[in-house]
């Protein structure tokens, strides 16, 4: 594949860009090659700036579960734009996205919107430790939760794949009040609260693991964690930045059945664009300022052009079925890439939870930390390299979730098996 474009941008953009990135995990660090710089996306697919052609499953880490350049999203934008983008006062638009947030996810009685998930996962953390007077956080090994300094410990997605996943310049008098639990491990939870009476704000957790690769919550799992942090008088906090209106139309809390206090949103909630969000119980919003005394501001928080890109993507995932279309794509995919990964004997096993899913190169079963990372990462690099030879985006990441979008047809899936076969051959 010919990136000669790609190559001397690279070149260009890391003499005034850290890694010539601006985020860690689009180096390609971790799998070696130059990033290609992506000219245009349409649909499912993506093209690169020397003309090379992609079938997407990254979908931008979540957001475009519609596809690139939706028509609704476009048209939307094109129009808001051309009444300004952002006044820093209020919006009818604001109210439209909160009431259908709220409308979908029965515990968030109340919700603010910011500009990232970080910010939304950052704020919800500083919400619990005001309500409840209480300093200490618990979350998961491998977790991911944006780059706040008390969520850098421990981390998933690139701070896991770049081998860093407690970050350098967070005070460790800060980093101790984060305390690190074992993913689907309910005993190394029950621990923490035993040696910690009365001193645990919440618990943050991803009702699906989303960035150690997939892995789902262990059957009862999420309702020990919810019933102990209601025996202690801590929070719980469900990150569905990745599984807000991933996993289902009332996410992760929907699927599952379980009622959070506090949910993080970000991603698909901005279409594209820079949106996230924290709410939850109408007594623990009242905290926040101007309520309250938890201060939270932002410039662009609300601002009409990502707003109403939000609002007309989750429009168009209020259509019937249209959830029920995201997981038979996803199942096609998943059953035939297990096929792929069998005829070739390579070890494999693939967690998948809606249209979200991982491939491991592991015999399996993953189901935390440990075990994702006894993944071959080596070949997971080679995989992903013979991949884009082929044309498909998959995450450059063995830690990383990869996505179906309402884009994709049965035809792009049959393709891509047949694809994947293609670049497996190569692996043996
Ligand atoms: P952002 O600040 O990147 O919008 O959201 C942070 C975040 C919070 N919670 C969860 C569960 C997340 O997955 C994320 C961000 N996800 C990563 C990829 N898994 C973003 C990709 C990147 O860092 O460039």
């Amino acid at each position: 594949m010919q990136r000669s474009k790609s190559e001397a941008l690279f070149a260009e953009a890391q003499k005034y860009i850290p890694g010539g990135v601006n985020s860690p995990v689009r180096s390609f660090k971790s799998v070696g090659g130059t990033p290609p710089f992506i000219a245009r996306g349409q649909g499912a697919r993506v093209w690169d700036v020397d003309g090379n052609e992609y079938l997407d499953y990254l979908g931008s880490w979540g957001p475009l579960v519609l596809g690139h350049s939706h028509p609704a999203v476009v048209e939307v934008l094109k129009k808001t734009a051309e009444g300004g983008t952002s006044f820093g006062a209020p919006v009818e638009q604001e109210v439209e996205l909160a009431k259908i947030i709220c409308g979908a996810l029965p515990s968030v009685e109340s919700v603010r919107l910011v500009s990232s998930g970080t910010e939304a996962c950052m704020s919800a953390i500083r919400l619990a430790r005001a309500f409840t007077n209480r300093d200490k956080i618990i979350k998961f090994a491998g977790c991911y939760h944006g780059h706040a300094d008390g969520l850098l410990v421990k981390a998933g997605s690139g701070a896991l794949t770049h081998g860093i996943p407690t970050s350098a310049g967070v005070p460790e008098s800060y980093a101790s009040e984060t305390l690190v639990a074992e993913y689907n491990d309910i005993g190394s939870v029950e621990r923490f609260f035993e040696a910690n009476p009365n001193a645990i704000a919440a618990i943050i957790i991803e009702p699906v693991a989303g960035n150690m690769g997939v892995v789902p919550p262990a059957n009862g799992f999420l309702e020990a964690i919810q019933k102990i942090t209601k025996d202690n008088g801590a929070l719980l906090i469900f990150d569905e930045v990745i599984t807000g209106f991933r996993v289902g139309p009332n996410g992760a809390q929907g699927l599952y059945s379980i009622t959070p206090d506090i949910t993080t949103m970000g991603k698909i909630i901005g279409g594209g664009l820079p949106v996230g969000a924290y709410g939850g119980r109408k007594d623990v919003m009242e905290m926040v300022a101007p309520l309250g005394a938890m201060y939270q501001a932002g410039t662009l928080s609300g601002n009409p052009l990502a707003v109403n890109a939000g609002i007309a993507t989750l429009k168009e995932l209020q259509k019937p079925g249209i959830f029920e279309e995201l997981e038979t794509l996803a199942v096609q995919l998943t059953d035939g890439l297990t096929k792929a990964f069998q005829a070739v004997e390579i070890p494999s096993t693939i967690n998948r939870v809606g249209s979200m899913f991982t491939g491991f190169f592991n015999a399996g079963p993953v189901a935390g930390l440990a075990h994702a990372q006894g993944s071959d990462t080596e070949m997971y690099g080679r995989y992903f390299h013979a991949m884009q030879e082929q044309g498909v985006y998959i995450a450059p990441s063995q830690f990383e979730a990869g996505f179906v979008s309402t884009a994709h047809t049965e035809a792009d899936i049959d393709a891509t098996i047949e694809k994947a076969s293609k670049a497996l051959s190569t692996l043996r």
